[in-house]
């Protein structure tokens, strides 16, 4: 079949206001870089002629600012969901002028399925190459795109040069069956492969393909500082002490990081580490540490959702690919994220917190309970059926006036029922097998900076009942914070 090759604003010209997009991609790779930033001039247009434009975007995680950046700042969007970290769209978001309806990343393409967020008009992907009968070599990242090109009306492709076809191979496309027909997932190892290396598209619903040239505009990650180097620190010395106390198999288990430079410095540790034997990664996201530890042959195999490297090292694995091929493989996020495999598989899981409280919740989401940050991501998934899940943060921000501490978490998106370990720079908190008191000593005492230890005491000491919470003194150092810039300046005395 013949494609039709368009520009970038012919494309946007297509779409009509109040359509709902889905966009392949996970965080920057994978993403469309021209058609969004058409159709966010578009936007602007349309609003000066003093027309209505906004759209509901669904995408596979965060994306970069050809996307949200651009979409937000011209007030385009509608919907927004599953994922974002883009600060102009956070900015929208907590002003009410997005709605933003934040999920698990597992299940965004389901309830898609489902019918949660109605019919999809468009679909743009980006693709290495192309066959005539539409058989696409995605990106860099996969997300959702399964679903959403299966339900899309019309499909727009974006030819990135940059990618080369050599990424043939890497990708597992697989969608499972809804239910009641859907049947278990049969992977039983990270590097089980269980789908098609392409994605088989209906060429009839191919309204245009717009040529790119770029790559995925990650940031280049910065130098870990003193804090994360010492939570990098902490989380190796666990692993190594379970490992060493025979509570994990000798063979190891799969591991899932988080995004960030805590994330990064966790797994630059891990690969210097003599006492961990080598590992798979069964993940959602691979960063620049990832494909360094790949070459060095300690980490044997990366599953994942995306490559989210800097543009640097994006152009030292296209440059070297067929020694990475047979050594990543990016699966959906329906897949990469799977529960079910999850929990079949062991995976450690890793990821970071704004604030934990001493009894094991844990916020990811909410500063102060209330501003949207960027979203739970994939850490729920992972969290939940994780084999052990880790968190990590600082144990305080702005030089002292936030302990990341806290007697009760602002707000909750992992109960002390999932979260089994704590790490901050100060140590390691071990919540397993034990009551809530008994948790609470242990994060005070090995997570908690000192300069919070006595007042996260107090609050313990004098609360009731097997949580012993008071409910009026609970957020005592949320509200100091709120009132004079510090929680140093929480007075417990006050509330009781
Ligand atoms: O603010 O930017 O003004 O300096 O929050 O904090 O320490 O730089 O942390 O960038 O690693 O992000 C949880 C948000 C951590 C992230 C979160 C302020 C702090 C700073 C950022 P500034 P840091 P990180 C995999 C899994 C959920 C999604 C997820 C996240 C800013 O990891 O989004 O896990 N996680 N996905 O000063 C007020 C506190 C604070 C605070 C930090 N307690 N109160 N402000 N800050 N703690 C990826 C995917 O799912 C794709």
């Amino acid at each position: 079949m013949a494609f039709n090759f368009i520009t970038a604003q012919e494309a946007a010209e297509m779409i009509h206001n109040g359509a709902t997009i889905g966009l392949s991609g996970f965080t920057a790779p994978g993403t469309p870089k021209a058609i969004t930033e058409a159709l966010a001039e578009k936007a602007v247009r349309e609003h000066e002629a003093g027309k209505p434009f906004k759209v509901n975007m669904f995408t596979g995680a965060s994306t970069s600012d050809h996307v949200d950046g651009v979409l937000s700042r011209a007030n385009a969007y509608n919907m927004r969901a599953p994922y974002q970290n883009v600060p102009d769209l956070r900015k929208r978001i907590n002003s009410h002028d997005c709605h933003y309806n934040d999920r698990h990343l597992s299940e965004m393409a389901q309830e898609m399925r489902y019918g949660t967020y109605g019919e999809v008009d468009f679909a743009i992907i980006e693709a290495a190459d192309i066959s005539d009968s539409g058989e696409i070599v995605l990106g860099c990242g996969v997300g959702n795109v399964p679903t959403y090109a299966a339900m899309a009306k019309k499909i727009f492709i974006e030819l990135n040069a940059k990618l080369p076809k050599a990424l043939l191979g890497m990708h597992d496309v697989y969608m499972p069956l809804d239910p009641p027909y859907r049947r278990e997932i049969p992977i039983y190892a990270a590097n089980d492969r269980v789908g098609s290396p392409v994605l088989k598209v209906d060429p009839a619903k191919i309204v245009g393909i717009v040529r790119t040239d770029s790559y995925d505009c990650v940031k280049p990650f910065t130098a870990p500082d003193e804090v994360s180097t010492l939570i990098g620190k902490n989380v190796v010395r666990f692993l190594v002490g379970e490992y060493k106390a025979g509570r994990l198999p000798k063979e190891f288990l799969p591991l899932q990081s988080g995004v960030g430079n805590v994330a990064n410095a966790v797994l630059y540790d891990l690969g210097e580490s003599k006492e961990l034997p080598n590992f798979m990664m069964y993940t959602e996201v691979i960063q620049d540490a990832v494909l360094e530890l790949l070459k060095k042959g300690k980490c044997t195999f990366a599953s994942t959702c995306s490559m989210t490297f800097s543009d640097e090292t994006e152009a030292k694995l296209f440059s070297d690919i067929s020694f990475f091929h047979d050594k990543i493989l990016m699966r959906p996020a329906e897949i990469s994220n799977n529960p079910e495999v999850i929990r079949r598989i062991g995976v450690i899981a890793m990821n970071t917190a704004l604030e934990a409280d001493i009894f094991g919740a844990v916020n990811s989401t909410h500063v102060l309970g209330t501003k949207m940050m960027n979203g739970i991501g994939g850490s729920g998934d992972f969290t939940r059926n994780a084999y052990l899940s880790i968190f990590s943060c600082p144990s305080i921000t702005k030089g002292g006036a936030i302990s990341n501490i806290v007697p009760m978490v602002a707000h909750a998106d992992h109960s002390e029922h999932s979260v089994d370990i704590i790490v901050t720079d100060q140590g390691i908190a071990d919540l397993r097998g034990k009551d809530p008191v008994q948790r609470a000593k242990e994060i005070i005492n090995n997570c908690a900076h000192p300069m919070y230890r006595e007042v996260l005491t107090d609050y313990l000491n004098r609360g009731a009942g097997q949580t012993p919470h008071s409910l009026r003194a609970s957020f005592a150092l949320h509200e100091a914070f709120t009132e004079t810039g510090d929680m140093r300046n929480a007075d417990l005395g006050r509330y009781f």
